[in-house]
């Protein structure tokens, strides 16, 4: 039997004390590699801050699993696999723009059962709990998350990101182009993580990207189901299971139910499902 109240107490402390090492351990030059592509950055805060959280997680919870952006693969026996991006949006943090953030999420039975997002420079804690709901603390108030209501996708707010790999960020913007002239307005924080979060508060009133990874999802999705939102793939799959078995997915769309199908038609009709 697992017990919620401890995997959320775990999450939250993980999340607050890697995003306070962020900010305050940051050096002056942060040096960085790439990755996937010559714009794809890696620091290394981003391998200091996975470390750490597998230290923690070494100290008191030995027998779960881990799987981290950076590398980390961790077998464990509890049942129990942490799911962790230690900076969700990179290249924010390397510019020092705020949108950024430490996504940690423990996967039970390949469903986030906890999850937590600590965004300290929009000054956002972000936590929900499978089948109690989503709350977030902004300047020391907590309130309960609920998404939006917008009457129809024409006026609805649309949040998406672009990947690193050229092909595929091409064909996102022939998709964005089309989508632009039947909403309201396109957002870009450059977190997939932060994203999620707005769609669950109902800041923005929906959400799609193409080639996300288990890191960039597992609380932001739980999130946003947590807050009354729906989330699955343009292909009409669910997130559901994700784990460390699971690769890249095609596009993954979360937003209020009210637009849901229309956004996922639309996306269709423009091509999203033939991003490379
Ligand atoms: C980021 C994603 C974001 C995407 C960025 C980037 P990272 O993750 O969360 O949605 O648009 O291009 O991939 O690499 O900063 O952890």
């Amino acid at each position: 039997m697992t017990d919620l109240d401890e995997l959320l107490n775990m999450c939250r402390r993980l999340a607050s004390e890697v995003s306070q090492f962020l900010v305050e351990k940051r050096p002056e030059t942060l040096r960085s590699t790439t990755k996937s592509s010559a714009t794809d950055v890696v620091t290394e805060m981003d391998s200091a801050a996975e470390a750490m959280v597998r230290g923690m997680l070494d100290r008191d919870r030995p027998d779960d699993g881990m799987m981290g952006e950076e590398g980390t693969g961790r077998a464990g026996d509890s049942g129990v696999t942490w799911i962790v991006d230690p900076i969700d949006g990179t290249t924010n943090y390397l510019y020092r723009l705020p949108a950024w953030a430490v996504s940690i999420a423990a996967v039970v039975d390949g469903r986030s059962v906890v999850g937590c997002i600590a965004a300290p420079e929009l000054q956002m804690v972000v936590f929900a709990v499978r089948g109690r709901g989503a709350w977030w603390i902004r300047s020391g108030i907590e309130s309960q998350l609920r998404v939006s209501h917008p009457t129809d996708l024409g006026q609805a707010l649309i949040a998406t990101g672009f990947g690193y790999l050229l092909e595929r960020r091409r064909h996102q913007g022939v998709v964005v182009s089309g989508l632009m002239p039947q909403i309201r307005d396109i957002r870009r924080s450059g977190a997939a993580s932060v994203d999620l979060c707005w769609v669950a508060a109902g800041l923005v009133d929906g959400y799609y990207e193409a080639g996300l990874h288990p890191w960039d999802f597992a609380a932001g999705a739980l999130i946003v189901e947590e807050a009354g939102g729906m989330v699955g793939t343009l292909s009409g799959e669910s997130v559901w299971p994700t784990g460390p078995e699971d690769g890249e997915r095609k596009t993954l769309i979360a937003s209020s139910p009210v637009i849901y199908d229309p956004l996922r038609s639309l996306l269709l009709t423009l091509g999203a499902d033939r991003t490379p």
